[in-house]
C-alpha cells in the first residue's frame, strides 16, 4: 500500500472504530496544541529543550526561585493571550454532540480545548490562566500579567495553578480520568509523548477493560503499541479528515 492510501484506509478504519462506539474518550497532549503555536515539551525545539523540568516545573524549584519560575510562566501566560484554538479542537467540541458519550482529558494546561467550546474537559495538570495562593484557599484567574512575584491579599505568595512534578493531581481529575478510561469503548490518544505518568497509563487502563486504541502522532510512542489504528501525521488536519470521515452521523 503506498503512503497515501495507507493513511486513507488508517483513517477510514478509525472512523468505523469511532462510528460503533456510543462511549468515546480523548486524551490530549502538548502536541494537541503545537499547530495553535504552543510549543510541546519533548520535541526538538520544544520546551524542556531550552529549560530543565526540575529547575521549573517542581515545588522544590519555587521554593527555591519563585521569581525565575514566575518569569517562565509569565512568559507561558502572555503567549495564551496570542493564540486561538485550532480546526482539531473545533472538531473534539462538535464531537461532545455527536457521540452519545464523549470525555475529554487533557495533560495541557492552556485552556484551548475550553475556548474552542469543549464543554468538559478533564484537565489533569491545572491551567496557565490560574494562580493559587500557596496560604488560604484564594484563586486569581485570568492572564492578567501578575508581576515578577505575586502576592495574595493575605499576603502569602501566588503559585501558577498548574500540577508540577512530584505533586499529585487534582483530587478526583485523576479518579474521573481513569473512569472515563475504564468505561470508553475508543480511547483516541493525540499529541502526547506517553511520557509523564499517570496520564500516559490512560492508554493501558483503556485497553485492560477492552477498549480499542487510536493514536494520532507523528511520531511513534510507547502507546503506539496499543494502538489498533496509528494515524502518523498532526493532529489538526487528520482530525477534519476523521471528521469529514464519519460524515453526518445518523
Ligand atoms: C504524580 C504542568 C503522584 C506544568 C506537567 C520519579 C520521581 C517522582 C515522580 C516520578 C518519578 N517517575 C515518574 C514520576 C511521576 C512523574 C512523571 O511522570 N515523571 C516523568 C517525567 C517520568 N509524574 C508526576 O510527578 C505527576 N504526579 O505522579 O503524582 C506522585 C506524588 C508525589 C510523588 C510522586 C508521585 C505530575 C505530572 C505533571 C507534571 N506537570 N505540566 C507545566 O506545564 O509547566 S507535565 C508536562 O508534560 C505537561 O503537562 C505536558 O502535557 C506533559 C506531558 O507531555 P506531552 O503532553 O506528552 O508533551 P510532549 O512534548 O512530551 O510530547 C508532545 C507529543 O506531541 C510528541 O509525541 C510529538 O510527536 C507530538 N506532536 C507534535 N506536534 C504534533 C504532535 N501530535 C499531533 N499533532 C501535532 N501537530
Ligand atoms: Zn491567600
Amino acid at each position: 500500500m503506498d503512503g497515501q492510501s495507507g493513511a486513507g484506509a488508517a483513517i477510514l478504519r478509525a472512523a468505523e472504530l469511532l462510528r460503533r462506539a456510543e462511549r468515546v474518550a480523548v486524551s490530549t497532549g502538548a502536541g494537541m496544541s503545537a499547530e495553535a503555536g504552543i510549543a510541546t515539551f519533548r520535541d526538538r525545539d520544544g520546551l524542556w529543550s531550552k529549560f530543565n523540568p526540575e529547575e521549573l516545573a517542581t515545588p522544590q524549584a519555587f521554593a527555591r526561585q519563585p521569581q525565575r519560575v514566575w518569569e517562565w510562566y509569565r512568559a507561558r501566560r502572555a503567549q495564551l493571550a496570542t493564540v486561538e484554538p485550532h480546526a482539531g479542537h473545533r472538531v473534539l467540541a462538535r464531537w461532545e454532540r455527536r457521540f452519545h458519550s464523549l470525555d475529554l482529558i487533557t495533560q495541557n494546561v492552556d485552556g484551548l480545548h475550553a475556548r474552542a467550546g469543549s464543554s468538559r474537559v478533564i484537565e489533569l495538570h491545572g491551567r496557565l490562566d490560574v494562580a493559587l495562593c500557596v496560604s488560604c484557599a484564594r484563586r486569581v484567574c485570568g492572564l492578567d500579567d501578575l508581576g515578577a512575584d505575586p502576592h495574595c491579599e493575605c499576603g502569602a505568595r501566588l503559585r501558577p495553578g498548574v500540577v508540577w512534578f512530584g505533586e499529585s493531581l487534582p483530587a478526583g481529575a485523576w479518579d474521573v480520568a481513569q473512569d472515563a478510561a475504564q468505561r470508553c469503548e475508543v480511547l483516541l490518544v493525540i499529541g502526547t509523548s506517553g511520557v509523564v505518568q499517570p496520564a500516559a497509563s490512560l492508554a493501558q487502563i483503556a485497553c485492560a477493560h477492552g477498549a480499542r486504541v487510536i493514536e494520532i502522532n507523528p511520531q511513534p510512542t510507547p502507546i503506539s503499541s496499543l494502538a489498533e489504528v496509528r494515524l502518523a501525521g498532526t493532529c489538526a488536519g487528520l482530525l477534519g479528515a476523521l471528521d469529514a470521515a464519519l460524515g453526518d452521523r445518523p
